[in-house]
């Protein structure tokens, strides 16, 4: 396909999995206007289209992209655990001068006196409270619950139905599982991961893994 100002999208997406599926939808409903396009890494899936958005090739068609005109990108690829892909497709990308579009699906219900920053993703359902501060490239999945005043660090992953009470931080990159809860104040430490459905009640060391009810470490992360 040959892009140039007029044809080439205004905003990649980066994956075209599960997670990038949802994205799309959150930006149609946000901006039905918005030209997109996708770059995923599995070959089978080149000049294919996803939701009626087309795969145009891998992460090498970036630059040729930014060169023709796309303004802005969104890391389409999710996590289970290990952000650290997320962030590296974040830095590339900022790295060719696009732009992080942050993505805020009509249903995420965002305080006005929170801060949300660049290339954030609220999904639908969630909700982001009073004094809550987003990193850049966080997700905030759908359904979980940011309390009042937490902070959460770059890239981390607040996954579906997960529940932080008020002043919570989080670490980049860190990943709070699928339903997980987390009392009032604690700090999950960088690139921490805590299991679907734990109950943290004790602060979490940096790379730690903590699961169960209440959560107890599994191993430490090298
Ligand atoms: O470096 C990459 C890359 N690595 C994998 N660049 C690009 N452009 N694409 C990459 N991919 C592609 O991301 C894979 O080829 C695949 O098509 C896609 C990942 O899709 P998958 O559905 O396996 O995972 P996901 O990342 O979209 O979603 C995960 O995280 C979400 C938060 C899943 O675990 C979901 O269940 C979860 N909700």
């Amino acid at each position: 396909m040959s892009l140039d100002k007029d044809t080439a999208p205004r905003c990649v997406i980066i994956g075209g999995g599960g997670h990038a599926r949802v994205l799309i939808d959150c930006l149609a409903a946000a901006d039905p206007t918005l030209r997109l396009a996708l770059l995923d890494s599995d070959s089978t899936l080149w000049g294919k289209t996803i939701l009626g958005v087309p795969v145009l090739g891998n992460d090498d068609k970036l630059a040729e992209l930014a060169r023709r005109g796309t303004a802005y990108f969104v890391v389409g690829l999710g996590a289970t655990g290990d952000n650290r892909r997320r962030r590296e497709l974040f830095e590339r990308a900022r790295g060719l001068n696009l732009l992080p579009f942050g993505v805020r699906h009509p249903l995420a219900i965002v305080s006005r006196s929170a801060e949300v920053l660049d290339g954030a993703q609220l999904l639908p359902g969630c909700i982001v409270n009073t004094g809550a501060r987003i990193g850049v490239n966080v997700i905030v999945n759908s359904g979980a619950v940011v309390e009042h005043d937490c902070v959460i660090g770059d890239h981390a992953h607040v996954a579906t139905g997960a529940l932080l009470a008020g002043a919570v931080c989080v670490g980049e990159g860190a990943h709070i599982g699928a339903g997980a809860v987390v009392r009032q104040a604690i700090r999950v430490g960088v690139s921490a991961i805590v299991g679907a459905g734990a109950v943290v009640v004790k602060d979490v060391p940096d790379g730690a893994v903590v699961i169960g009810v209440p959560a107890v470490p599994l191993h430490k992360r090298k």
